[in-house]
């Protein structure tokens, strides 16, 4: 079932300076972190016409203009993170990213916990993949684990050392080799 997750991301109008007003829109809040399968829903608060355009060469989204009080959502179906800008008002920093979280079920178990990590919310998201990337205790680089066209994985951790465990996913499209950014790691803990 998907969540709806409505944010509010406006234009603002302000800074008076002496003798005169700026006006700067910005994307409030410029940063926002949701889960996967949410939805973010821009309205346009402002006097003037924006859009929510997510950046090249990914293209992921493209509201197209949005006219003072209209509103434009997209739902976010893989864990990643995903910088965007308003195609009028990128020259003035009009600029955010969007940070989709993954998520791991159990948080830390003994040694033969069979975790399962959920990197996305469909089955084979053509043309992408999800791209997964994992850091074993002790190591400080991240490694590639495998690319998948399934929402979600298991990691078995029979017979694996005891310690912290991370992951993180983007989306990546094999047929134009255009790819998100990695999300932000969510760790599971093996315990001995
Ligand atoms: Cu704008």
């Amino acid at each position: 079932m998907r969540r709806r997750f409505a944010w509010l991301l406006v234009s603002l109008v302000g800074l008076s300076t002496m003798g005169g007003v700026v006006l700067t829109p910005v994307f409030t809040p410029k940063k926002v972190t949701i889960k996967i399968g949410d939805t973010v829903t821009w309205t346009n608060n402002g006097a003037v016409s924006h859009t929510s355009t997510g950046n090249a060469p990914l293209n992921l989204w493209d509201s197209g203009t949005v006219t003072p009080g209209n509103s434009f959502g997209f739902t976010f179906f893989g864990g990643g993170k995903y910088p965007y800008h308003c195609t009028f008002h990128q020259s003035l920093g009009m600029t955010g990213t969007v940070s989709v979280k993954i998520k791991a079920s159990p948080p830390s178990g003994p040694q033969g916990t069979v975790f399962t990590i959920t990197v996305g919310t469909i089955d084979d998201p053509a043309p992408f993949r999800y791209d997964i990337q994992w850091k074993r205790p002790g190591d400080d680089r991240w490694m590639p684990l495998f690319s998948i066209k399934t929402k979600s994985f298991t990691f078995d951790s029979t017979g694996q050392p005891p310690g912290i465990y991370r992951f993180r996913s983007r989306i990546r499209n094999p047929n134009t080799m255009v790819f998100s950014d990695y999300s932000v790691p969510k760790a599971i803990t093996v315990t001995s």
